[in-house]
């Protein structure tokens, strides 16, 4: 049987990716680090379902969804990161693993960038690799979901 997909889930402004603040998130669009996430998943044997929105209401149905039909989430839930209790409580739900992924190092940004109320539900936190670190995620998800028995993989 196939496995379900991996969620891909980005939050706010993240559909600017590539057009401002090339500084800190790159030049990479949105559109790229989707066709990034997808080859990357299909080395590793997985697929993916990757979605943005700008809406806290809409990331917090989809984690939801992944509840029933993904094998795992990996989020960039942008600023909901730092204020989002409501997108906490979705996630603490979830029987699937979540990675915490952020383009830009959080913890070298301001002050208010540095708690994450997501990171409490998340299995690992990635962070200031730039689109890589989706990658990074797919990869440690591999691992969990098509060899679950290896050591160091709970
Ligand atoms: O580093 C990340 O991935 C963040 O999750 C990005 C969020 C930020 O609020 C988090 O603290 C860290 C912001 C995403 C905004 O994306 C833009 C992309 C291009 C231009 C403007 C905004």
């Amino acid at each position: 049987m196939s496995l379900k997909p991996v969620f891909i889930l980005n939050g706010p402004n993240l559909n600017l990716l590539g057009t401002r603040e090339p500084e800190i998130y790159g030049r990479e669009t949105l559109t790229d680090l989707h066709v990034r996430c997808q080859s990357r998943a299909a080395a590793l044997g997985l697929s993916v379902d990757f979605r943005q929105s700008n809406s806290e209401g809409q990331l917090i149905d989809w984690v939801h969804e992944a509840g029933r039909h993904a094998s795992a989430v990996i989020l960039n839930a942008g600023a909901y990161t730092h204020t989002s209790i409501a997108l906490l409580d979705a996630l603490q739900t979830l029987s699937v693993p979540c990675v915490e992924v952020h383009l830009s190092n959080i913890y070298k940004r301001e002050n208010f960038r540095h708690f994450s109320f997501v990171s409490k539900a998340a299995w690992g936190v990635i962070c200031g690799f730039g689109p890589k670190g989706y990658e990074v995620a797919l990869d440690v998800l591999a691992d969990k979901l098509l060899a679950p028995a290896s050591p160091g993989n709970s």
